[in-house]
């Protein structure tokens, strides 16, 4: 991950003091996110909203959403994005987060709980710094959270940690997953009950450092940037436990409408981080972020291991550098979680929010403006 203002849209001035330490808080807090959030701000052109939803909650920093519905009610596993005077880097390390909190509510446009702290750092024992972007799964009775952190050597793992809360608090399993790295978790469960979990983000996300199997810590950042095949996402089938990978990590390959595999220097098309997986209508849609062009695309295929063909975009630029986003399915209308910097303008300070997702007769993806 890299943040360049110059290549982020317009700055917005928007003035929202938070209270910090609410954002440490454990207590269970209700924010009617309606009410509570500023209103939209009118484009100077005209009276049309700046933006196309309001942030979710505004008394945390929230991003990286993942959506799920349990026990028909939804659930939202964001990063918790906190201020810590981490100086910006190509690395990322102003993303310093420490803990996660679990947003739920039971509509769209209703309620937003935040239910506190759900795991920290300190209670992961081989963690080192940044909680990055978790993902989440129910099987059987347990909760699973699955998470990205630097390890104590600085090097991105994914570790999973369990409930019989939706909530939490969760409890780290003692190492992470053997054979996991870089970031950005995202698990599938298939009709058929086998989980998935599709990973790995380029620059900070040290994805482009495993291109032989093995840790490379003095890899490019950027590179490859040519002609070669564009880096993938990684994704393994999970043990029926969901706590390791049942088989080998393979590489997500997106293929263009010709059926050749996308190429590095094509950073419109190709994967960045922030790997999502639905299933419509027997297909299976592999969406993401383009990182430095700040799109978020989406490939469709008949295998949840690949190959897509590249289909096109789902949502355009947000305020602020990163795109993260899930989809998910909810009494029968389908909702794209995102974030984006409205409340701060950092772009490390980011805020959750939904907004319906649209298709077309065909299953096409109508892209939103956000
Ligand atoms: O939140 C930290 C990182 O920023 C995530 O892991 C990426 O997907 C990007 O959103």
């Amino acid at each position: 991950m890299l943040h360049h203002f110059s290549l982020c849209r317009p700055a917005l001035v928007l003035a929202a003091p938070l209270l910090l330490a609410a954002c440490q808080s454990q207590s269970t807090q209700q924010t009617d996110a309606a009410a509570t959030t500023p209103e939209a701000k009118a484009d100077s052109t005209g009276g049309k909203p700046k933006f196309l939803s309001k942030p979710l909650v505004s008394d945390i920093y929230t991003a990286d959403p993942s959506a799920h519905v349990f026990n028909g009610k939804i659930y939202i596993y964001p990063s918790h994005d906190i201020e810590t005077g981490m100086p910006e880097n190509d690395k990322g390390d102003h993303f310093a987060m420490r803990d996660y909190h679990i947003l739920s509510m039971d509509s769209i446009g209703g309620k937003v709980t935040d239910h506190g702290v759900a795991l920290d750092t300190k209670d992961i024992p081989w963690a080192g710094r940044q909680l990055w972007a978790p993902d989440a799964a129910f099987k059987s009775g347990t909760y699973y959270l699955y998470f990205p952190v630097k390890d104590k050597q600085d090097v991105f793992r994914i570790g999973v940690a369990t409930s019989s809360s939706p909530t939490g608090p969760f409890k780290a399993e003692p190492k992470p997953i053997e054979g996991s790295f870089s970031i950005d978790p995202a698990v599938f469960t298939d009709t058929d009950g086998k989980a998935y979990m599709y990973f790995g983000g380029l620059w900070g996300g040290q994805l482009q450092r495993w291109a032989t199997g093995k840790y490379n810590a003095n890899a490019a950042e950027k590179k490859p940037d040519g002609d070669e095949p564009a880096i993938g996402a990684r994704v393994a089938q999970l043990t029926p436990d969901m706590k390791q990978f049942a088989g080998p990590v393979k590489e997500v390959v997106i293929l263009d409408s010709l059926g050749k595999p996308l190429k590095a220097k094509d950073n419109t098309h190709r994967f960045f981080e922030g790997a999502w997986m639905h299933k419509y209508q027997g297909k299976y849609y592999f969406s993401y972020s383009t990182g430095d062009t700040h799109l978020l695309a989406y490939a469709v295929g008949t295998s949840p291991a690949g190959p897509f063909t590249y289909k096109g975009v789902i949502m355009k630029p947000v305020q602020g550098w990163t795109t993260h986003h899930s989809i998910v399915e909810f009494k029968g209308k389908w909702y794209i979680f995102y974030h984006d910097t409205e409340l701060s303008n950092k772009t490390w300070l980011r805020n959750v929010k939904v907004t319906e997702l649209k298709r077309n007769p065909d299953g096409s993806i109508v892209t939103i403006t956000p």
